[in-house]
């Protein structure tokens, strides 16, 4: 069971530095195969602080939802398009299967073969009961799968059309039934009747199966070498021997090529939905070159995904990596709304209104008494300055103001040198498009049955705003109407003088209500605001009710 710790979807300083902390604290608490991931892009300040402190960025992951790799059967028996049926046959029995998945020698999947098709082949119904002598099938096949011993002659390897036929019967009823067979193909089935064997090889028959071991007598051999028969002995009685012998027909042969296939990263949904009329007792699970990378049947679709899920820095399925919904989230670690979705079974939930998650994640190691590596203490104060502008949001708790002066004490940084150096990275106005700025850190909320979208950037002066103030209104506007939100806002923070614009795009129903000062067409002066949860979307929701 592989266990995910991962941010919201355009993950901020926050939403990364936490998934990382995060993974190492459970990883130090004993639990095996977790790690952190992220379901966005980082930022040219995430980059900064994972480099700073020498950390790779969480592994990327578009969604969690299951595909049929999670579920499928890796190590996949099968049949060789090149092997005696019978050997399919014993593999089916002894592995209790329907069927096998047939491949040839680079082990592309050619078809499907089926214990039933097998057995229909060995019992056909009584209205095609002669087809049960014809075997297409090699003497050396033959010879094998019976674990006959050759006698004379040498047989080839071609397949060829044969017809089985058991000499049980008097001499001259042999002699006219004789006359009517095709020689060259027919295979004789014989016990230690001299007369029977001279008056076959005589007439040309392909080749002789003598049964039960019995002897054959030299002049009998040396007749089939100089007519050019294969004289086989068998060591089972008649029957037994007829019934081996038309099981050497190849698997190739016998199977189904028109069968359901799937891929390995096809959504477990999707495939299950596509196979779920089909009679087909298992589908093959195909690479591009049509090999065989596993296989899938429909119990396999009832098994539990090997993946789980601990969020951090969100706790709203809206926000959340697509597919968190389809599978097991067993810990939740943040400090936002409640807005979380019931879930199935208990789970821990530590949601704690402080400045960071980055700050929850470092109290959690002390309480454990686990050391903080000098790097993860560095990293974790960038968590916590991006989050709280270095504690002076309205966010910040005395609990963050604690956390930071040990974390500052463990990394040696001072945390106002570390705060003028993120925030001097990549400024957005500078380094982004307008698409980017307005989907970069871009939170989606559902209140009332309205879904709405809030975006923030953080910037150290006001300077480069105006230039490009309608450029981002004509974003914003792009972006709500691709999502259908009832509005689309924009925060841009002031880092330095702790002052934000909101920009605004929605139905003029909405706007009307917001009753701040107005900065222009869309935009409205919001002084002392700059913390999007704890001040702006409050206010917000506060909107929706009144309107409502
Ligand atoms: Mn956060």
């Amino acid at each position: 069971m592989q266990t995910l710790v991962i941010g919201h979807k355009n993950p901020d300083m926050d939403a990364i530095c936490s998934a990382i902390g995060y993974a190492e604290f459970k990883q130090a608490s004993g639990v095996e195969n977790v790690c952190a991931a992220r379901c966005g892009n980082t930022n040219a300040r995430i980059d900064f602080a994972l480099h700073k402190f020498g950390f790779a960025a969480p592994v990327f992951i578009t969604s969690v939802q299951p595909r049929v790799e999670d579920v499928m059967e890796r190590d996949v028996i099968c049949a060789s398009r090149d092997e005696p049926v019978y050997e399919s046959m014993t593999r089916i029995g002894e592995n209790r299967f329907r069927g096998l998945p047939v491949v040839d020698d680079e082990r592309r999947c050619v078809g499907l073969i089926s214990g039933f098709k097998i057995s229909q082949y060995l019992f056909p119904p009584k209205d095609k009961v002669s087809s049960a002598r014809e075997v297409n099938a090699s003497l050396r096949d033959i010879m094998e799968t019976i674990g006959g011993r050759l006698l004379a002659g040498s047989p080839e390897n071609d397949t060829r059309h044969l017809i089985l036929v058991v000499a049980a019967m008097q001499t001259d009823s042999f002699e006219r039934r004789l006359a009517l067979m095709d020689h060259g193909k027919t295979v004789l089935i014989v016990g230690d009747r001299r007369n029977i064997q001279r008056m076959a090889i005589k007439a040309g028959v392909c080749a002789l199966i003598v049964t039960g071991n019995m002897p054959v007598e030299d002049e009998i051999l040396e007749l089939a070498r100089h007519h050019g028969t294969e004289v086989i002995s068998s060591p089972h009685d008649t029957a037994t021997t007829v019934l081996l012998g038309r099981s050497a027909v190849r698997a190739g042969r016998m199977i189904y090529d028109d069968f359901i296939s799937v891929s390995a990263d096809t959504l477990l949904q999707d495939a299950q939905r596509e196979v779920a009329l089909s009679p087909q007792f298992a589908f093959p699970v195909l690479d591009d070159e049509r090999r065989l990378a596993g296989i899938i049947s429909k119990s396999d679709f009832l098994k539990q995904v090997p993946r789980q899920l601990i969020l951090v820095d969100h706790n709203e399925l809206t926000q959340a990596v697509d597919g968190a919904g389809d599978i097991s989230i067993v810990e939740i670690i943040d400090h936002h709304r409640i807005g979380a979705a019931p879930t199935a079974a208990p789970i821990l939930f530590m949601n704690r209104p402080v400045g960071s998650t980055s700050t929850i994640v470092a109290t959690l190691f002390q309480q454990a008494g686990f050391p903080i590596s000098k790097n993860l203490a560095g990293l974790l104060m960038c968590g916590l300055i991006s989050d709280t502008l270095n504690l002076t949001s309205p966010t910040t708790t005395e609990v963050d103001r604690a956390v930071m002066c040990e974390l500052s004490r463990i990394s040696g940084h001072d945390p106002a040198a570390l705060a003028s150096e993120i925030f001097s990275v990549g400024s957005p106005l500078l380094t982004m498009t307008a698409d980017q700025v307005v989907t970069a850190d871009c939170k989606e909320y559902e209140e009332r049955g309205q879904r709405f979208s809030v975006a923030q950037i953080e910037e150290l002066s006001f300077a480069l705003f105006e230039s490009k103030k309608n450029t981002l209104l004509d974003e914003l506007e792009a972006h709500r109407a691709a999502h259908r939100y009832v509005f689309s806002t924009l925060l841009v923070t002031d880092v330095i003088t702790q002052n934000s614009i909101l920009l605004v795009r929605g139905a003029k129903s909405f706007t009307r209500l917001i009753d701040y000062p107005e900065a222009g067409e869309g935009a409205w002066k919001l002084d002392g605001v700059v913390s999007r949860k704890k001040q702006l979307l409050p206010y917000l929701t506060g909107l929706l009710a009144r309107g409502a």
